[in-house]
């Protein structure tokens, strides 16, 4: 783990707890100076990242920048100053302004020269300001923007400083994309910053922060691939110059390929463009996925005493096309590209990850097997594209209007902007095949919604269409949307040249089944448009647990799924059910799984608050057992690995053990993903039988646990070598009536209104909630219930978020002996006091008289209490509850013999 990662209470919990250590993947990410972007790689550059202070809030000019009396602090870039508070109980995050500022030395070598800032990112409007002048604004928080400061710097006095000023505002605008998302829009230079100097001849850097030069591959096959380099030289030099400029592809050895030179003649001040066809590579080799062979195109420009400038950029060599029966070609062959989606953040880091986090992040990916990544919901890091090149992952690019848009032409004008910046500055990329522009766009209008409001946004989709398709005519454009027929009736669906689907049946709608049953029919409606399931997904959390996992209860009168169980094994379970009817569909072009990564969302209220659980990796990068399940199936190294590593600690019982039984073995399901023909597995040191992996590379067997240590052996060949895989579980058996002497009862805890089991911090095992059986436990009358917003002065939230309300009594047939009670409770509901007030009793003993969860902890906040109680009689044990006001509620109930 990072050093300077400090993961929250909440992130150990959600990654961790109940569960033996998981390692991270990858190597360790560490902080360390970034990789500058090819494009300035052979420029004299500076990294900037040092030295800044920055003070949250506005200055009132950049003049006080440089004033004394503001209360600044030090800061590192990347940044961002939402880390923390998009992480905490308190609802929204700092969304305003903030300034940094730094002093830069400025060398006398540079006073011929010319010097820009390079910022790879801020978020979202950022001014930059050199000694309290005005230098540049940059809109939109997603792309780099380069300043020319070379005037400002002439006026500092030899061996001086210059300082630079920048604010950076992440407010709401409604001009400016993205308006609302299911994302934390971190606010900071949450990016790189560089400082570049180069020869008054130089290659354009203001053409919309690109490199200035642009390669294309107008046809690349087998046999032979033409390249084409465009590019803008400046002439900053007084007087008039011949500009030589020369082009050469060349190997990964850096051998010559081919090159191709001309010469421009440029006045004082003038900027002249060039347009070079390379003699054609014979027999290329080709780039692809599974052979990610980069050659490199170097342009020099030579403009004699006003100087030299080269910019390097990479060159992949390959070709592709779609087809709406056939799915995805590449170099020729039908290729399925099979992935994911990427934020690009870590819950309690925020945005502000250095190249290596970046870095590491596309190594996970690939080593999953991943073939493509939809870059979601913006354009990212230029270290993830240029790991992108390298490593060989395909890449969805695409600008961030998401869910809704502002009927403006300052909106519309910036979303076109965006493109052109993204489309510009990452042109060189051969990883990036897909661009796209919108997502879920016509999610959330404006309530009510104006006349002529789909109009405005099918327009505006059409522009961007046009613009991408101008500005970069070999790539393939795409949009991603929802599960809504407006996509279809609007004529939205029909802009781009592929559609991608975000299809939650079984999550948020419907049962995984409809899944299969969507595609087919749009498939079968539009049989010329070429289809993309661009998400499908389901949140899980290693704490939540789930024996027989099951399809979520739909609620008849809505459709929607009324219970998001959050477990470990629902999220397996619902994976195992897509990609199956994924593999079936060779028509899909391609498939993005969402996500790769747990991220922050602020306003999120799951069981880890203000995260989207959907990711198959923890936060802290250790990777959920379902991980392993698109491993074994998109790798061919071998994998086998026991989906139970995030479920250490279980609990059952065997529900026909006789009275006086003792504790017996209770069979639960393991199950093992793995490509290797045939898996055993032992339960200490026994085998339970060799199975072969399904369809979905998975093999469940009904394992034997028994109280205490369980050590869980799975082992296969491969290649004719021995693998394993273990896990040790640690088991608690309940006996089926809790006075049976045979079982002599130790504890017993209970999440009300769960349908999942919990593993609290401690690893104790909260069982699933159930109306009580004579001998045993249980409710007695009331319903159960979730809530799904998050609970305050908890990090146990899904404990409080289930609940039983309007029960007259927990009963729990415990043999006569003194007992400890804890109860958990959180107001699910009401926000006064005095909307639901009662009584609990613990047998005869009062606990507690006319409780107010809202008069004492608040709504939606822990409030926890206990209490002891003897036993006497064969009654057992009875939590009794008198409502006065409303129903009465509870979250949990623990029960210990003392
Ligand atoms: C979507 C959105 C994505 C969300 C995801 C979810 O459809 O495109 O931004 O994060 O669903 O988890 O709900």
């Amino acid at each position: 783990m990072d050093q300077d990662f400090q993961p929250t209470r909440r992130m150990v919990l959600a990654g961790l707890a109940g569960t033996a250590a998981v390692p991270a993947l990858g190597r360790p990410a560490m902080a360390q100076d970034a990789e500058p972007p090819r494009a300035i790689r052979q420029r004299e550059r500076h990294l900037l990242n040092d030295d800044w202070s920055f003070v949250r809030g506005d200055l009132k000019s950049a003049a006080d920048a440089d004033a004394n009396g503001t209360d600044w602090s030090a800061v590192t870039l990347p940044h961002t100053w939402n880390a923390k508070d998009s992480i905490d109980d308190e609802p929204g995050y700092y969304r305003g302004p903030g300034w940094y500022r730094r002093e830069l030395r400025v060398d006398d070598r540079w006073r011929d020269k010319r010097v820009f800032l390079y910022f790879e990112g801020a978020n979202q409007v950022a001014d930059v300001f050199v000694d309290g002048a005005p230098v540049g604004r940059h809109v939109g928080g997603y792309v780099a923007f380069c300043a020319d400061v070379t005037d400002q710097l002439r006026r500092v006095k030899p061996g001086g400083a210059a300082t630079i000023a920048v604010r950076v505002d992440n407010a709401y605008n409604p001009d400016i994309p993205p308006l609302w998302a299911d994302f934390t829009f971190y606010g900071g230079i949450y990016r790189n910053v560089w400082l570049v100097v180069t020869d008054p001849v130089h290659i354009d850097l203001l053409d919309h922060g690109s490199s200035g030069i642009y390669v294309d591959t107008p046809d690349v096959s087998a046999a032979s691939a033409d390249v084409r380099v465009r590019g803008r030289v400046v002439n900053a030099d007084p007087e008039t110059t011949w500009v030589d400029v020369v082009s050469t592809v060349v190997d990964a050895r850096d051998r010559e390929v081919t090159s191709r030179r001309t010469r421009l003649k440029l006045g004082r001040g003038e900027t002249g463009d060039f347009d070079l066809s390379l003699p054609a590579i014979r027999r290329p080799r080709l780039w692809s996925p599974e052979s990610p062979y980069l050659y490199k195109v170097i342009t020099v420009v030579d403009g004699g005493r006003g100087g030299r400038d080269r910019v390097d950029a990479p060159l992949g060599l390959r070709w592709y096309s779609v087809d709406a029966a056939t799915g995805f070609h590449l170099n020729g062959s039908s290729y399925p590209l099979r992935g994911v989606n990427r934020h690009q953040d870590i819950v309690g880091k925020g945005n502000a990850l250095s190249d290596a986090e970046h870095l590491r992040d596309l190594e996970i990916i690939k080593s999953m097997g991943a073939n493509v990544l939809r870059l979601a919901h913006y354009p990212q890091a230029p270290a993830v594209l240029e790991a992108a090149d390298r490593l060989g992952v395909i890449l969805w690019e695409e600008v961030p209007l998401v869910s809704t848009v502002t009927v403006s032409d300052q909106f519309a004008a910036n979303s076109v902007n965006m493109q052109v910046e993204t489309v510009r500055q990452h042109y060189n990329h051969p990883s990036i095949v897909f661009r796209g522009y919108m997502n879920e766009i016509l999610l959330l209008p404006p309530q009510p919604e104006p006349a002529g409001y789909e109009r405005f946004v099918v327009d505006l989709a059409r522009r961007l269409e046009e613009t991408t398709r101008a500005e970069d005519p070999r790539r393939l454009t795409v949009m991603a949307v929802d599960r809504n027929d407006r996509y279809n009736t609007s004529g939205i669906a029909d802009v781009p040249m592929i559609l991608g689907w975000n299809l939650y049946h079984g999550w948020y709608y419907d049962t995984p089944d409809g899944f299969a049953q969507y595609l087919d029919k749009e498939h079968a409606d539009h049989p010329n448009r070429p289809l993309w399931v661009s998400e499908y997904g389901a949140d899980s959390d290693s704490r939540l647990h789930r024996v027989d996992a099951g399809y979520l209860p739909v609620d008849p009168a809505t459709g929607g799924v009324s219970y998001q169980d959050q477990s470990i094994e629902f999220q397996q379970l619902f994976h195992e059910v897509y990609i199956r009817a994924i593999d079936k569909r060779p028509f899909l072009v391609g498939t993005t799984l969402w996500a790769q990564f747990e991220f922050g969302s602020e306003f999120r209220s799951g069981s880890v608050p203000h995260v989207n659980q959907k990711g198959l990796v923890h936060p802290d990068r250790s990777p959920k057992d379902v991980f392993y399940l698109y491993q074994a199936l998109w790798r061919d190294k071998p994998v086998l690995h026991i989906a139970g590593h995030e479920w250490t600690h279980r609990a059952g019982t065997a529900p026909d053990a006789p009275w006086g039984a003792g504790r017996r073995p209770v069979p639960q399901p393991v199950k093992v993903y793995s490509n290797l023909d045939s898996v055993e597995l032992f339960i200490n040191g026994r085998s339970l039988g060799r199975r072969q992996p399904d369809d979905v590379r998975a093999a469940t067997w009904q394992v034997p646990f028994v109280d205490g240590a369980n050590e869980i052996v799975a082992r296969g060949v491969a290649r004719g070598k021995v693998i394993t895989d273990s896990v040790r579980v640690s088991f608690t058996y309940q006996a089926p009536r809790l006075s049976d002497p045979s079982v002599p009862f130790r504890r017993l805890a209970v999440s009300a209104g769960a349908i999942v089991q919990y593993t609290d911090p401690q690893s104790l095992v909260w069982a699933e909630d159930r109306a009580y059986t004579d001998g045993g436990w249980g409710a007695i009358g009331g319903t159960t219930g979730l809530m799904r917003t998050w609970v305050n002065r908890s990090s146990e939230d899904p404990l409080y978020q289930t609940f039983r309300e309007g029960m007259t009594a927990y009963r729990f047939d415990v043999p006569a002996g003194r007992y400890g009670v804890r109860l958990r409770f959180a107001e699910p509901s009401e926000n006064a006091r005095g909307k639901r007030v009662f009584s609990v009793r613990l047998n005869e003993q009062v606990l507690v008289n006319d409780l107010d969860l809202v008069a004492v902890a608040g709504p939606r906040t822990a409030h926890d209490l206990e209490g002891t109680v003897a036993v006497t009689n064969a009654d057992g044990l009875k939590v009794v509850f008198n409502p006065t006001v409303g129903h009465a509620v509870v979250s949990g109930i623990d029960v210990t013999r003392l």
